[in-house]
Formats: structure tokens, C-alpha cells, sequence
């Protein structure tokens, strides 16, 4: 669970939280594939080198236990939508903490990114392509990631080696210039793959471990007030009947609506609170859900929760 409070580091005040992955409850934005050889697991490490998570205590890692074996190959994805980030597509970043421990520029991980729902896919590293009415939204990172010549074997540029945790920091980059409320945005979804490979050679080594990934926008400020973008805890998450919600300034609330994975709404009500209210949603069958808060005088927002 997330407690209210919990802060394992601080990467700037200009760097709006919209949501943490710290791999201690279920992630609506997480997908491990069930395959042969899928290494990728959510689990408390217990090896050499990878022997604690970086928030205790799970982290997403090549296996808690047995060194990566030859010939592999391992994914996850995160998947976000507008309806998760009303940010996405001009303003949307990710950090994570990693740690990494492979055959130098053979075996390694890389992220891909696929905004066609999956038909496509291209490294992020060469993801600079959208733009919008004549601005760019462009790929932008900070040192962190790999770069074009840290190839592995496959031709892929990606991460390898051996390092303890570092941060990751990449992102797409708008400069809004008049208002949040753009008719149209770069991409309404962006589906972002871990890539694990390995070649022929065998190693005694561990893989590739990530943990506290978040979601940020960047903070540009506004006189205008239209840039609000409140940090809105929903707690617990996932939930089994009573669904918290918890706004970091005071706003009045006026209603909200709870729409399934298809879009459709399924629950709605008034809420007519400021900064904190509790939905009943002991009614909903189990399942992955959106909740599209209003609020006085702002456009809505979008956050996903599960209903255990
Ligand atoms: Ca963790
Ligand atoms: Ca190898």
C-alpha cells in the first residue's frame, strides 16, 4: 500500500507527481506478459548484487533469485492514456530507479515506446517525432539514459553492464503557451516496453531491476491559474469499498464519474467537498477503473484505481 507521506527522494519541487509505481500493491499501469521465459517478475530481491529493492520491499526485476539465463528475452510494459493523464502527449515524464548487472554491450534492457497501440514500436532514444500546431513536443532526457552507440548485441541501444541504483529521467516536452484545453494532442496513448535480452554466452550475472517509477508533468506555473495540476491521492488503491480521495490544495469538488475499461460510466454522484471525500464503490464488480473527478471552476481529471 502507499501511505500518505511516503517520500523516498526528492527530484525537484517543479516536478508535479501524478502518480508512483513503487511494486508494493498492484499497478493499473503495469503488464507483465505470461509467456515461456519471461523473466520479469514483481518479487523482493534475494541475490548478490541484487539483494534489496530500492523502496522495500519489491521491486520489478530479471527474476528474485537465479541469474538471467542465454537466449532470453523479456518484456513488461506501462501503459498510459489520456484518460490516466490529462498530460499525456505534451508534458509527461518518467523517472524510475534502476540497477543493472549484465554482459557490457551484449545483454541488457532497453524501452521502447509504441503509440499505435502496439503495431509499432521504436527505442525512445529515437522517439523525437510529434509535434503539435507547429510546436514540438519533443523526446527529451537528462543524461540518464543510454546512449546511440551503448549497443547490444541485437543492434538496440540499451542499458548494460554493471551499476548500482541510478535514476532514469526521460520525457516528452511541450511548452503550453495559452491554455491546457488543447483540441487535440500528440498521442492519447503510449504504451512503453522494458526489453531484456540476452545472447548465446552464458553469465553469472542478474539482470535488471526497477523500482519507483513515476509519473511527472513539469510545473511551467501560470498567472492564469489554467495550469492547475493538483496531486489527487486515491486511497486505498486498489480498494475493496471505500475509495479515498485526497487533493493536495483545497478545491471544491463538485461530482464525479467512474467509467470502465470500455469508457462506459458505470457510477456517478455529487461529491460537493474540498480537499478530501470518500466514494462507495463496494458495488462495482472486481476490474480496473477510471475515476473522472470534476472540480469547481477546473477541467476534469482522470485516475485510475482497481476495485479488488
Ligand atoms: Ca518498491
Ligand atoms: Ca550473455
Amino acid at each position: 500500500m502507499l501511505a500518505f507521506g511516503q517520500v523516498f527522494e526528492v527530484e525537484g519541487d517543479d516536478w508535479n507527481p501524478l502518480d508512483s509505481i513503487y511494486f508494493e500493491s498492484p499497478s493499473p499501469y503495469v503488464t507483465i506478459p505470461e509467456y515461456d521465459g519471461n523473466l520479469w517478475q514483481i518479487a523482493t530481491p534475494q541475490k548478490t548484487f541484487f539483494e534489496s529493492s530500492y523502496s522495500p520491499d519489491n521491486a520489478i526485476l530479471t527474476d528474485s533469485i537465479e541469474f538471467y539465463p542465454v537466449n532470453n528475452y523479456s518484456h513488461f510494459d506501462l501503459n498510459f492514456s489520456q484518460t490516466d493523464f490529462d498530460v499525456l502527449g505534451y508534458n509527461f515524464f518518467i523517472t524510475f530507479r534502476h540497477k543493472i548487472d549484465t554482459d557490457t554491450l551484449r545483454d541488457g534492457g532497453y524501452i521502447t515506446a509504441s503509440i499505435d497501440g502496439g503495431e509499432s514500436w521504436i527505442n525512445i532514444l529515437d522517439f523525437n517525432a510529434c509535434g503539435f500546431a507547429g510546436y514540438p513536443a519533443d523526446f527529451v532526457e537528462f543524461g540518464t539514459l543510454y546512449g546511440s552507440s551503448d549497443t547490444l548485441f541485437n543492434g538496440e541501444r540499451g542499458f548494460s553492464g554493471h551499476s548500482d541504483w541510478r535514476n532514469c529521467h526521460f520525457g516528452w516536452y511541450f511548452l503550453p503557451v495559452n491554455s491546457m484545453h488543447f483540441p487535440q494532442f500528440c498521442f492519447e496513448d503510449i504504451t512503453l516496453r522494458f526489453n531484456f535480452i540476452s545472447d548465446t554466452l552464458a553469465e553469472s550475472q542478474e539482470g535488471w531491476m526497477i523500482d519507483n517509477i513515476r509519473i511527472r508533468s513539469h510545473n511551467f506555473g501560470s498567472s492564469t491559474g489554467e495550469e492547475f495540476e493538483p496531486t489527487i491521492v486515491l486511497f486505498p488503491n486498489p480498494t475493496f469499498d471505500i475509495l479515498s480521495i485526497t487533493l493536495d490544495e483545497v478545491k471544491l469538488m463538485e461530482g464525479y464519474d467512474i467509467l470502465d475499461q470500455q469508457g462506459k460510466q458505470v457510477q456517478s454522484g455529487e461529491l460537493k467537498r474540498q480537499f478530501n471525500a470518500e466514494i462507495f464503490v463496494g458495488d462495482l464488480p472486481s476490474g480496473v477503473y477510471t475515476l473522472r473527478l470534476k472540480l469547481s471552476n477546473q477541467r476534469d481529471f482522470f485516475r485510475k484505481f482497481i476495485k479488488e
